[in-house]
C-alpha cells in the first residue's frame, strides 16, 4: 500500500450515521484500501446551498494501491450503492465521498482535481482534518491544516460541532 490519501465523507439524508458507517465499512473491506485514521463525526450547517438539512461530516486517512482515478471510481460506486442521486449541485445527499488529497500531489484531470478545490475554505472539511493531521502542509501553498483552521472566520467555526453521545441518544 504505497499511497496515502484523505477522504471526506458527508451526508444529510437520514439515517445519516448509518450512511457514514456503511460507507466506512465498504472502504474498510476493499482489498486495496486500509483506513489508517478517522476523525470524529461532526454536525455541520449546510454550506453553498443552505436550504437543506444539517450534515454529518468526517475525514479519514487511508493508504491504498489505487490510482487517484481508481480511488474516485470506488468512491463513486459506494455513493451509487448507498442510493446517491445527483440532482441539485451542493444539494442533499445520502453520502458524498470526496478525494481531498492524494500523496501530496497536485493533479487536474477532467474528473478529478487534487487537492479538492474547495477544501481550503471549508470548515466542515478542515476541522475534522485538523483532528487527524494538524501539521500536514497542503500541497499548494504549503500552509498546514492547523494554520488554515486558524484563519477560518468564527461564524464558520461555530457551524461545525462535534457529534456526541447525547446527540445519538436524541436521534
Ligand atoms: N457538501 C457540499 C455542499 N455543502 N455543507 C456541509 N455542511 N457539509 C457538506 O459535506 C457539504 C456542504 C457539496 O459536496
Ligand atoms: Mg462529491
Ligand atoms: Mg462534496
Amino acid at each position: 500500500m504505497n499511497y496515502s490519501s484523505f477522504l471526506a465523507l458527508g451526508t444529510n439524508i437520514e439515517p445519516r450515521r448509518q450512511h457514514l458507517y456503511q460507507a466506512l465499512h465498504r472502504l474498510r473491506v476493499h482489498d486495496e484500501i486500509v483506513i489508517l485514521k478517522q476523525s470524529s463525526i461532526y454536525q455541520t450547517a449546510p454550506v453553498g446551498y443552505t436550504n437543506q438539512d444539517d450534515f454529518l461530516n468526517m475525514v479519514i486517512k487511508i493508504k491504498t494501491t489505487l490510482s487517484p482515478e481508481k480511488l474516485l471510481d470506488v468512491c463513486q460506486s459506494i455513493e451509487h450503492q448507498l442510493g446517491r442521486k445527483r440532482e441539485i449541485r451542493f444539494g442533499p445527499r445520502t453520502i458524498d465521498l470526496d478525494v481531498l488529497l492524494y500523496n501530496q500531489e497536485n493533479k487536474k484531470t477532467e474528473r478529478l482535481i487534487i487537492p479538492h478545490p474547495r477544501m481550503h475554505e471549508r470548515a466542515f472539511v478542515l476541522i475534522p482534518l485538523n483532528e487527524i493531521a494538524p501539521d500536514m502542509p497542503l500541497p499548494n501553498g504549503q500552509r498546514t491544516v492547523s494554520e488554515l483552521v486558524a484563519e477560518l472566520p468564527d461564524s464558520d467555526i461555530k457551524d461545525v460541532r462535534r457529534w456526541t453521545q447525547n446527540d445519538l441518544a436524541n436521534e
